[in-house]
């Protein structure tokens, strides 16, 4: 299995660290993988939860203090990244980490650019509880980034790049969508969309906010501004 980092944002996710860890480093070697949190001071102890996980795995830890943001958490654990080959996903156990190898092995293939574990495509299963208001928000949120790129599940938190590849200081993104920023500043073409199981978060409390919602409008006007 290649050198990868496994980064994850987190804000308040303590309680799902634990099963997160033990669920990747059953799918990749802890020998050559590592995890890479990213945590935006959260209150509830994720940070003092990631180093006691220290002890007996790969597991690195990163603070920002007085910054917010799950993409810009992103960038900065790609900065920081030991490893070229970088996979991305949620801390709430909604992305299946026994996905990654799949992601690792298609980006095998030097011309593929990025592979995303997506919910869009034949054979993915959305193992969901919501709201038809959240349903009919994400059908929306992807029919306005729709012209941005033929990627079905563009908004994705679950993929995988070569830090090499990319430009960190091109990338100006607001809110949550990280996929979509990488893929449009980058012009990829050659992108791969895994099929996967999403989950709902196993536990802990949503951050996606009315707040975050108007984030991604602003996000969607940088993108289309060029
Ligand atoms: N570092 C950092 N991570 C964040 C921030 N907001 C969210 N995250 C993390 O980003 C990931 C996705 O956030 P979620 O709250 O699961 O968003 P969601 O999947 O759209 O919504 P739910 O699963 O319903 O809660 C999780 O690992 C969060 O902890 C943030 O401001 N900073
Ligand atoms: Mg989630």
């Amino acid at each position: 299995m290649p050198a990868a980092t496994i980064i994850v944002p987190t804000y308040n996710e303590r309680d799902n660290l634990g099963p997160l860890a033990s669920r990747i480093f059953a799918s990749v070697d802890p020998a050559t993988c590592s995890l890479l949190v990213v945590d935006d001071d959260s209150p509830d102890g994720t940070a003092a939860r990631a180093e006691e996980l220290a002890a007996d795995l790969p597991v690195r830890c990163l603070v920002r203090r007085g910054a917010r943001g799950l993409a810009t958490a992103v960038i900065h654990g790609l900065r920081e990244a030991e490893a070229d080959l970088c996979v991305v996903m949620d801390a709430d156990l909604s992305h299946p980490p026994e996905a990654i190898p799949g992601l690792l092995e298609a980006m095998s293939d030097p011309a593929v650019d990025m592979a995303i574990g997506s919910r869009f495509v034949p054979g993915a299963r959305v193992d969901l509880h919501w709201p038809l208001h959240r349903r009919l928000n994400s059908l929306f949120g992807r029919l306005l980034a729709r012209p941005l790129t033929p990627v079905r599940d563009m908004m994705s938190g679950f993929f995988c790049v070569r830090r090499r590849q990319l430009d960190l200081d091109r990338l100006d993104p607001v809110g949550y969508k990280i996929a979509l920023e990488i893929i449009v500043r980058h012009r990829f073409e050659n992108v791969v969309e895994l099929p996967i199981t999403f989950a709902d978060r196993a536990a802990g409390q949503t951050k996606l906010t009315v707040g975050e919602q108007l984030r991604y409008l602003r996000h969607l006007w940088r993108l289309y501004r060029g």
